[in-house]
């Protein structure tokens, strides 16, 4: 296992450009908003203006007592035009870095949440086979900049659900529903990742590099052996494959036919984990279809809540052998009615399978305030802070002051007595 130089839980809250700031008019989902795919009709701009208030936003994390920030530069603002950098942009980040510095909050810097831009949008976007390739440019100009702040890195957000919701559901950019697509896009993802890890560790060899997964519960809706097979082939695809192909360098089906590749092998310092729900899938004539079970408690999107399964997946991670961190932990509740349970429960879990041998790094929780949820604009409300998108005025949730709490425990050393 690799060594880390982990001397603290990390407590904090995750965000992303495209979702906190403000100005993201460079960036495919501009375009995806000006074709009125957002179902609200809202805008993404000027959201929360994390960009214009990230020292006041700083001064909150800090109020929740938190430790450390998981947030995304923007790729399409630095690279508005393709080979062409904006040395302000790269510096308002390094900017942002110095101010988390000065506040003794570490960050995790993830360099693609989603967006990508404009121009590489025109050239097919993830489908171009060169997708790596102009990623890797990008990582290459902006990691020297950062890597004396930055220790924690997140290469790409959710890769599975880039290639789901943009290729297989098609409700997200470029709105493409064929699954053959969504697989290479996949290798693309891959391939971007591990040329990334390596820029990376060959500008500063301690980084930590990492992707944010999301990892779902696949629960069987009958005791019919065909439920299960189908959730242990969902498990496999959405789950597992990806994890495996950049571990083990085979790329996994249904990505690839678990042909190998020593450029994918081991580029992985931890795994960081996004995990929100479980859902439950029945066999069907047509493949499978997923069973929404009644009288359940639900998020406001709609997700069941279940926040035992995070010790769940930390112990579906273990045998992997490396460290993990929680690089998303949330759920949609605007009145705050079942958050406060729920995170209590959540960190609970984590305490759980640090005491069974899982080596956990740290906690984020999504979000630290309202901000722009895809498609869903600002329906949902993901926040610690409730954001008034009016008056731009953050204010604390009844949860907030549980999570304040809790980031004054170790859970290596201490457990929660919620
Ligand atoms: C994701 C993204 C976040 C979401 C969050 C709530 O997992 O989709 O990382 O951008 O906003 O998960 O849905």
């Amino acid at each position: 296992m690799k060594q880390l130089n982990q001397k603290k839980f990390l407590w904090g809250t995750a965000t992303a450009s495209h979702q906190v700031e403000s100005g993201n008019f460079y960036n495919d989902w501009w375009l995806w908003e000006k074709e009125g795919k957002i179902k609200t009709g809202d805008s993404a701009h000027p959201s929360c203006e994390h960009n214009l208030r990230y020292k006041e936003d700083f001064y909150l994390i800090k109020f929740l007592n938190n430790n450390s920030y998981r947030f995304s530069i923007e790729w399409s603002k630095i690279e508005k035009e393709e080979g062409v950098f904006d040395e302000n942009e790269i510096e308002h980040y390094l900017n942002m870095l110095k101010e988390m510095k000065i506040r003794d909050i570490e960050p995790i810097l993830t360099l693609h949440h989603f967006t990508i831009p404009q121009w590489l949008y025109h050239k097919g976007g993830f489908e171009n086979p060169e997708f790596p390739e102009y990623f890797s440019k990008f990582v290459s100009k902006v990691v020297p900049y950062y890597k004396e702040l930055a220790n924690y890195w997140i290469t790409i957000n959710e890769p599975v659900i880039v290639a789901l919701m943009g290729y297989i559901f098609g409700d997200w950019p470029p709105g493409i529903k064929n699954r053959k697509r969504a697989f290479s896009v996949l290798k693309n993802l891959a391939f971007a990742h591990a040329q990334a890890y390596d820029i990376i560790k060959e500008k500063k060899k301690d980084s930590l590099v990492s992707i944010a997964h999301n990892l779902m519960i696949f629960k069987p809706a009958t005791w019919n052996p065909l439920d299960y097979m189908v959730c242990h082939l969902l498990d496999s695809w959405f789950n597992m494959a990806f994890l495996k192909t950049i571990i083990e360098g085979r790329i996994y089906s249904p990505i690839g036919k678990k042909e190998f590749h020593p450029e994918l092998k081991n580029k992985l310092d931890y795994i960081g984990v996004n995990y929100y729900t479980r859902s439950f899938f029945k066999f069907g004539i047509r493949g499978f279809a997923e069973y929404k079970r009644k009288n359940v408690p639900r998020s406001d999107f709609g997700f069941e809540i279940y926040p035992e399964g995070l010790y769940e997946v930390l112990m579906r991670l273990k045998p992997f052998g490396l460290p993990v961190m929680i690089t998303e932990n949330g759920m949609a509740d605007k009145k705050d009615l079942y958050r406060p349970d729920f995170l209590k429960t959540s960190l609970k879990s984590v305490s759980r399978a640090i005491k069974e041998g899982v080596d956990i790094l740290g906690y984020m929780h999504w979000s630290l305030m309202d901000n722009f949820e895809w498609v869903e604009g600002y329906s949902k409300k993901f926040g610690l802070l409730e954001t008034d998108f009016k008056t731009q005025e953050r204010k604390p949730r009844g949860s907030a002051y549980l999570y304040q709490k809790a980031s004054l425990i170790n859970p290596n050393t201490d457990s929660f007595d919620f």
